[in-house]
């Protein structure tokens, strides 16, 4: 399989123009940016934290808009052994993401907007009591670097679009969401040599949080309940998933 990360958008087509601008990046850039400040609010008010395992904990604000739960969550995590750049890659990539979701019956890419941003179509299984669900969405991976010293933030956000080769087709329900996982890493006891820098030394802090409409009515009580069991249960299956992978694998920073 060829790694997403080397598709490159062809300069004929009306994606990259000589600016590597194309028809999505201001939407990127101003979503990103959203995520960047909303990530520093904190959770104490109105916030009710729904799981707590270790270091994992997840919070949901009981949100309904016209009826229909929209509750916006935030989750934290604290991983041993890995960085933000090999949390933020595999979720991103697409060659492992049917490794680690259990949530999904496909996942395809239909277009590659530049090399960090592509878009997805996926189908998810079919929670009861709810008709199936698919999802149109950009996903976009980026590095934010503060200064040499200090370890970079990597970020990785999934925004709803619609395109022409994903149209709804009824009776399935498209999701509208907005996730971001947002990570630092975090380096204990750096070695004079950062090549010296061991596994054992790094952990990296995790955030992510998800805003997502069903796209119709779903019984709220049921809805709440596949949430609470199902974001605590992505969270464990995906980092571990990460750790194993890199276990024997050199750092990426
Ligand atoms: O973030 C996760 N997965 C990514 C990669 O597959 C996709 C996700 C996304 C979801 C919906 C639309 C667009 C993008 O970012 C991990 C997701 C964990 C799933 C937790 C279960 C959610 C339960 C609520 C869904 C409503 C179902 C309606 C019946």
């Amino acid at each position: 399989a060829v790694p997403v990360s080397t598709i490159v958008s062809k300069s004929n087509d009306d994606n990259s123009e000589s600016n590597g601008k194309h028809r999505l990046t201001d939407d990127v850039e101003r979503i990103v940016q959203e995520h960047l400040q909303y990530v520093r609010e904190d959770v104490s008010n109105g916030w009710d934290l729904i799981h707590q395992d270790g270091e994992m904990k997840v919070y949901r604000r009981e949100v309904e808009e016209n009826g229909i739960v929209v509750d916006p969550l935030k989750c934290f995590h604290t991983i041993k052994g890995v960085t933000g750049h090999e949390i933020c890659r595999y979720f991103w990539e697409f060659q492992y993401r049917m490794e680690w979701e259990t949530t999904l019956d496909s996942t395809k890419i239909i277009e590659a907007l530049d090399p960090d941003t592509v878009i997805f179509f996926q189908l998810h299984k079919r929670v009861w009591p709810a008709a199936q669900r698919d999802s149109c969405f950009w996903s976009h991976i980026r590095c934010i670097s503060h200064s040499d010293e200090d370890q970079p933030t990597w970020l990785v956000v999934n925004y709803t679009t619609p395109h022409p080769l994903a149209p709804i087709k009824s009776p399935q329900v498209r999701l509208v969401a907005n996730v971001a996982l947002i990570c630092e890493t975090i380096i204990s006891e750096p070695p004079l040599d950062p090549k010296d820098i061991k596994r054992e030394n790094i952990q990296c802090k995790l955030t992510y949080v998800a805003f997502v409409n069903p796209g119709g009515w779903v019984p709220s009580a049921a809805l709440r309940g596949v949430a609470k069991r199902e974001y605590p249960r992505f969270l464990k299956r995906f980092t571990s998933y990460v750790v194993e992978q890199t276990r024997n694998k050199p750092i990426l920073f």
